[in-house]
């Protein structure tokens, strides 16, 4: 038996299939293109964080996937994993001074009087001269030091470790929170650090740089040398040392820099 009503199908000619292919290209970039669009305009109308915040300006979700990428980094170049360190030959002679927020030559200050101030539980405050700080283990370090403006430059550091620091101060304790805040003595310029990076073996409470005091311009008596992070979480005067389990503020991320600096 024939079946009549089954339509015959007639092969596509050579002309019929371009435009087949052209029509469907054509389709997938306009449906890609209008994807990429509806895209950013989700970002776009998604809300900015808080003004006033620890850090600011980025859209909502662009910082929750900076947070992600912050924590991936984190899991991945935890603990010893170390900064590439150089001779001291290779060590600058002249060291570039960068700025100079919360330390500014007109503004008074003698480093004879200063101490390090350790803010404990319970409004208790732990207070270290520099010759305690001298009596201590000393530790020095040669590495590329990086701003994020784009330079960097091989320098020479020496100082107490931070996490020598923490055990001889008995601050284990607190060395069990998450974040270590510190603050010029002026509170001018503040930086918060991520406790793995501040108890990282290459990090120095350093009051020596090229084998002498450190001068007043490189953060003298006692400034943060901390060679996993950029230049800016590298804090010059160390007024103030907390321990929170919040981020403490940041002067940089609060004008949108990342807040975890990390290199
Ligand atoms: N108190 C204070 N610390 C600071 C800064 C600052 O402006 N004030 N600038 C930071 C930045 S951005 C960099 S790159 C380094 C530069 O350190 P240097 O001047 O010793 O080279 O210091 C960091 N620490
Ligand atoms: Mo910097």
């Amino acid at each position: 038996m024939s079946t009549p009503n089954k339509k015959t199908k007639k092969p596509l000619t050579i002309e019929q299939k371009i435009n087949r292919r052209n029509f469907i290209s054509f389709a997938s970039f306009a449906i890609l293109a209008g994807g990429a669009y509806e895209g950013w305009r989700w970002l776009y109308k998604s809300p900015k964080e808080a003004a006033g915040g620890i850090t600011a300006g980025a859209r909502k979700p662009l910082r929750k996937a900076l947070n992600k990428t912050e924590l991936l980094f984190r899991r991945v170049f935890s603990d010893n994993h170390l900064v590439k360190t150089y001779p001291k030959s290779m060590a600058a002679k002249h060291v570039r001074v960068n700025s100079d927020i919360g330390i500014e030559a007109a503004k008074k200050f003698d480093p004879a009087t200063w101490k390090l101030q350790v803010k404990k539980k319970g409004g208790e405050v732990l207070q270290v001269s520099l010759q305690e700080l001298m009596a201590l283990p000393k530790t020095e370090i040669i590495y590329d030091f990086k701003c994020v403006e784009g330079w960097d430059q091989i320098s020479h550091w020496a100082g107490v470790k931070f996490s020598d620091f923490i055990k001889q101060y008995q601050l284990d304790d607190y060395a069990k929170m998450e974040y270590v805040g510190m603050e010029t003595p002026d509170n001018g310029y503040y930086v918060g650090l991520d406790m793995p990076s501040a108890m990282h073996p290459q990090t120095l409470l350093a009051y020596e740089m090229n084998d002498k005091l450190l001068p007043l311009e490189h953060g003298a008596p006692l400034r943060l040398i901390i060679p996993v992070k950029y230049g800016i979480k590298n804090l010059k005067r160390i007024g103030t040392i907390t321990f929170s389990n919040t981020r403490p503020r940041d002067y940089w991320a609060e004008e949108g820099y990342d807040y975890y600096s990390g290199l």
